[in-house]
């Protein structure tokens, strides 16, 4: 599938700091520490709908993983999915009576072109669940052949993966059973189905059912993959048995990325899947999540057709922490107007204070668990001190664009 295009990236002066990342996993905040290229998944969108703040939010905050890599100096392989088959996706062609391939083609081609107004840098790799079927085809039935998945015996064709095959399930969300059991049912699993060994065991291939798309599976019969074995055998193709971030929503960490890493370390036989499990808080719209099944979405390509300035967006988002749940509010897009207004006619002053520490600092913050909040006082503060005329660097205003531009992925 085709990928966005980017824009170039501005290179610094020095080399950035290791970036150190909370871990879901290990609770706490690591260094991560890539060994030859750094290599990172992040779970993408499901096209049924338009790109939301929510998903924005979430791409900018591994856009920023990516930025504080490449100025340390990695070079970046970077892989992200787009769930073109699953439920909801039928669904909602089903409810508008539409073709979901049309659907899901429109949807993504939405999605690139907000991610590109947001200057999101781009992955090398842009990922279909469709285009993956055979791969998955092929996992499945390893997993099968190895005694760690099951056909059930109900005549649909359905195989699920059994989770006594991974002695650690659990490790990454660390959740008592029975809340792993709730969030199974509210986010497409089915813990009541009868047949199955455990009731937290996933579906990885769903037998051809009337009315529903289905693909050829060989020896597993025709049908359509699970969600988690797409991103597992996505992310093990393409970038090999370990990745140093795993990414995506708070709302992923359990069932979807315990159970991808499940899959993959069963796979591979090498434990932990990612270095670092990291999960970006939910955006929110008058105190609940945005969610597509909720109805409460401010979409991106809205606010750019009232000719938002996406920056502005951008740095609206990038004004709370990447963890936090928080919510969007129309006074947080009117602050970030206001800051790109005063930032813009700081960069264009003649001098001002020193462009070097204020690159150290932002580096310094955004290191630190990707503080943005703290980067954007950093250039506030810097603004200020030069609209007030008392500073005399002339070759710091092109530097304070520069690094908002390379770390924050702000152009002014
Ligand atoms: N296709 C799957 C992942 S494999 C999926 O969750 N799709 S999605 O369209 O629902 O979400 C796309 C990405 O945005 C995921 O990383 C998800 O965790 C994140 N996301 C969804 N809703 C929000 C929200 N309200 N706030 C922040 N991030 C969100
Ligand atoms: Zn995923």
């Amino acid at each position: 599938m085709d990928s966005w295009v980017g824009h170039e990236v501005p290179r610094l002066p020095g080399r950035g700091a290791p970036l150190r990342l909370f871990d879901s996993a290990r609770q706490g905040v690591h260094p991560t520490d890539p060994d030859g290229p750094a290599t990172m998944y992040v779970c993408g969108i499901t096209p049924y709908d338009a790109t939301h703040l929510g998903h924005a939010a979430t791409m900018i905050a591994f856009d920023l993983v990516q930025r504080m890599w490449r100025d340390a100096g990695h070079e970046v392989r970077y892989v992200q999915n787009v769930t073109d088959i699953d439920d909801p996706l039928l669904e909602r062609a089903a409810r508008d009576r539409e073709d979901w391939k049309v659907l899901a083609m429109r949807e993504t081609a939405l999605f690139r072109e907000d991610m590109e107004a947001l200057r999101i840098i781009p992955p090398a790799h842009y990922v279909g669940a469709v285009e993956s079927i055979p791969d998955i085809v092929e996992k499945v039935l390893v997993l099968l052949k190895d005694g760690a998945a099951y056909r059930l015996e109900d005549g649909t064709g359905d195989v699920y993966f059994d989770i006594s095959a991974a002695p650690r399930f659990g490790y990454e969300s660390q959740l008592p059973r029975a809340r792993m059991r709730e969030l199974s049912a509210e986010r497409g699993g089915d813990p009541d189905r009868a047949g199955k060994r455990d009731p937290l065991d996933p579906l990885l291939w769903r037998g051809a059912r009337d009315g529903e798309p289905s693909w050829p599976g060989g020896d597993l019969g025709p049908g359509r993959p699970g969600w988690h074995i797409e991103c597992a055998v996505i992310a093990l193709g393409l970038l090999g048995a370990t990745v140093d971030v795993q990414g995506g929503g708070n709302d992923l960490l359990f069932p979807h990325h315990e159970c991808s890493a499940a899959h993959v370390e069963r796979l591979t036989g090498v434990a932990p899947f990612a270095g670092h499990y990291v999960h970006a808080g939910m955006i929110g719209l008058d105190g609940e999540k945005m969610s597509k099944s909720r109805g409460n979405l401010v979409f991106v390509s809205r606010l750019r057709a009232d000719k938002v300035d996406p920056m502005a967006v951008r740095l609206a988002l990038l004004s709370g922490h990447y963890r936090a749940d928080r919510s969007w509010t129309d006074d947080l897009l009117v602050t970030a107007e206001q800051r790109l207004d005063r930032w813009r006619r700081a960069a264009a002053a003649p001098a001002g204070p020193s462009g070097e520490a204020f690159l150290a600092g932002v580096r310094e913050r955004l290191a630190d668990d990707l503080d943005s909040p703290g980067a954007l006082r950093l250039a506030d503060e810097w603004a200020e001190r030069t609209l007030a005329g008392t500073a005399d660097d002339p070759t710091a205003p092109p530097l304070f664009a520069t690094t908002l531009d390379a770390l924050l992925g702000i152009t002014l």
